[in-house]
């Protein structure tokens, strides 16, 4: 991965080159993986290799900024409880990298390509910079607050549709089978006479970054974490989209049921999900 290695220190330039260097790891693993373990059941997964692309990330973030802290998904005890209070505990740091290793282990597993990660960084719980690797098509999205998003150096924009009904939506099937599926399956079923179509593909980070792209026009899920969704809700907002949680109040770390969308339909979703009785 020459074209995304670091030559300056800039806290951008580490994003990108921790995200590529996990992102190519964890892709020559694709097909040869079989030894997994389930984390909280058989729908919540966790490979060697979700934790080996953590360490890597880890240690190059650590290597440029030895005193920055670091929120992970494989450092933190698993439930939306535990991770709620880690990142209650670290959320004001002056320098947080937040860190999706790998967000979409499901899809890894099965061999499926559609899976990326994350890697935000925030200043006082303000995200500044969002990056998401999909090692799968080498396609990098990057976001700097004030400073656009971008893909192959080309600026990004959401979609231009207007109208929920002309919408391709996506959103997941959370892993929590007890309280954040059913919520999300009365979004669906409120959701999908109301759109042109709906798409589960397995990686929230990324999903966020195709509605960044316009290749979506929006996208909500409940009960995710806030390493799923900085880097994404940062590119979202700086290609002119909108992000709120399911009640639509503004984005932040501990936003959990999200929406982000092109602008244009976000008040039409923010109904139907508060109409499907879906907001979580
Ligand atoms: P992961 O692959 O990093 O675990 C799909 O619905 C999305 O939900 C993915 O982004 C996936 O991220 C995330 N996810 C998987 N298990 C989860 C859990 N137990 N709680 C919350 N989110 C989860
Ligand atoms: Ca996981
Ligand atoms: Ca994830
Ligand atoms: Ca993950």
């Amino acid at each position: 991965t020459q074209a995304y290695s670091v030559g300056s220190k800039s806290y951008t330039a580490v994003a990108i080159s921790a995200a590529a260097k996990a992102g190519e790891w964890i892709r020559s693993k694709l097909g040869e993986y079989n030894q997994l373990n389930t984390k909280n059941g058989v729908h919540d997964l966790v490979t060697e290799i979700d934790k080996g692309a953590e360490t890597m990330i880890r240690k190059l973030i650590l290597t440029h900024f030895p005193d920055h802290m670091i929120f992970g998904e494989e450092g933190v005890e698993p439930g939306p409880a535990a991770s709620a209070a880690a990142l209650s505990e670290v959320s004001d740091a002056e320098f947080l990298w937040i860190v999706d290793p790998l967000d979409g282990t499901t899809n890894f597993v099965h061999g499926f390509p559609f899976f990326s990660v994350s890697i935000a960084l925030a200043i006082k719980g303000e995200v500044i910079v969002g990056v998401v690797y999909n090692p799968n098509h080498d396609e990098m999205f990057v976001a700097e607050k004030g400073k656009g998003a971008y893909l192959r150096g080309k600026k990004m924009a959401v979609a231009p549709q207007t109208k929920l009904i002309e919408g391709l939506i996506a959103t997941g099937l959370p892993a929590d089978r007890g309280y954040a599926l059913p919520v999300n399956l009365k979004g669906l079923q409120e959701l999908s006479p109301k759109v042109r179509n709906i798409r589960v593909a397995g990686s929230a980070a990324l999903h966020m970054a195709y509605v960044a792209a316009g290749r979506l026009n929006g996208f909500w899920e409940i009960g995710l974490n806030a390493w799923d969704i900085a880097a994404g809700a940062l590119m979202i907002q700086e290609s002119g989209g909108k992000v709120t949680d399911t009640l639509g109040n503004p984005y932040s770390l501990s936003v959990r049921n999200v929406v982000g969308t092109n602008g244009h339909i976000h008040q039409e979703m923010l109904d139907a999900l508060r109409e499907g009785e879906a907001t979580g």
